[in-house]
């Protein structure tokens, strides 16, 4: 019941282990706030740059991801306001439309693990729904993705709306997903562009920083 054990777990992505060692760790008085960052965060920040590297493939880094999700839900209760300072609030979703929601859980599974706070509106989200949700929770980031290019056009949407909203200049959009390309998301006026969830985990990074 060390974090070294809940890190090595979350690696491996065995999920009852990185739960039952966080249950263990609480148990012998680890402070919730360190399992987090020095076990959790930490191995999925190796996860990222090992997938970079092309030494980790989607498969291993979505177990990975459930691993981390496993520890979560132990930690959650005991994470006392102030254990981790959260980056910023990301509103996740797959636009209108599409139904495709592996890659666009991936991102928010990594971003989660980068210890933002997520907010999944699920696949088929229009503009609307994003807009609402935008000023509802108050976001940093509204994260889409698009795996069709059929609907690569709701992307466009949401940006219009959030624009005729008000909120454009509150919140920062990234955009993902198989046929998008940094020129699309230039196009479009979003604020980034990640090609991977790891990626994706380091532009919202700079995207708060920036705000
Ligand atoms: Co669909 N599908 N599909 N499909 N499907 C594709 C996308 C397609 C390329 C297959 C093909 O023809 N070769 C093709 C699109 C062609 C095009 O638009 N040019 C296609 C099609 C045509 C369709 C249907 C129209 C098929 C039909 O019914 N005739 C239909 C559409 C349904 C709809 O959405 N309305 C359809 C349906 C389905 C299934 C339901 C069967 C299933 C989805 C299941 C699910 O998601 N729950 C499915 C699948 C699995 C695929 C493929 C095979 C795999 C997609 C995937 O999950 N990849 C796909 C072919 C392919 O990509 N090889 C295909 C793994 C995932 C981890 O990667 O999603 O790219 P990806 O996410 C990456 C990055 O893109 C990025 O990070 C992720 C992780 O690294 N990323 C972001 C994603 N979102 C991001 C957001 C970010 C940042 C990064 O910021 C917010």
């Amino acid at each position: 019941m060390t974090i070294a054990a809940i890190y090595q777990a979350v690696m491996e992505g065995d999920a009852p282990t990185a739960s039952a060692q966080t249950q263990a760790a609480l148990e012998a008085g680890i402070p919730a706030g360190s399992i987090l960052t020095q076990g959790c965060i930490a191995a999925m920040t190796e996860v990222g740059q090992l997938f970079e590297q092309g030494e980790m493939f989607v498969p291993e880094m979505l177990i990975a991801a459930r691993a981390m999700q496993g520890a979560m839900n132990v930690l959650k209760p005991h994470l006392a306001e102030g254990d981790i300072k959260s980056p910023g609030k990301v509103i996740v979703g797959t636009v209108a439309g599409d139904l495709h929601d592996i890659g666009k859980n991936l991102v928010g599974m990594m971003l989660e693990g980068a210890g933002f706070e997520v907010i999944d509106l699920g696949t088929d989200v229009t503009a609307e729904k994003f807009v609402q949700a935008a000023r509802e929770q108050n976001a940093d980031i509204i994260g889409m993705s698009a795996l069709l290019t059929t609907t690569m056009p709701s992307m466009q949407a949401t940006v219009e709306a959030l624009t005729e909203a008000g909120l454009r200049d509150k919140v920062k959009i990234l955009v993902g997903g198989a046929p998008v390309t940094q020129g699309f998301a230039d196009k479009i006026g979003a604020d980034g562009y990640a090609p991977d969830a790891s990626s994706a985990t380091r532009k919202a990074r700079e995207l708060v920083s920036a705000a």
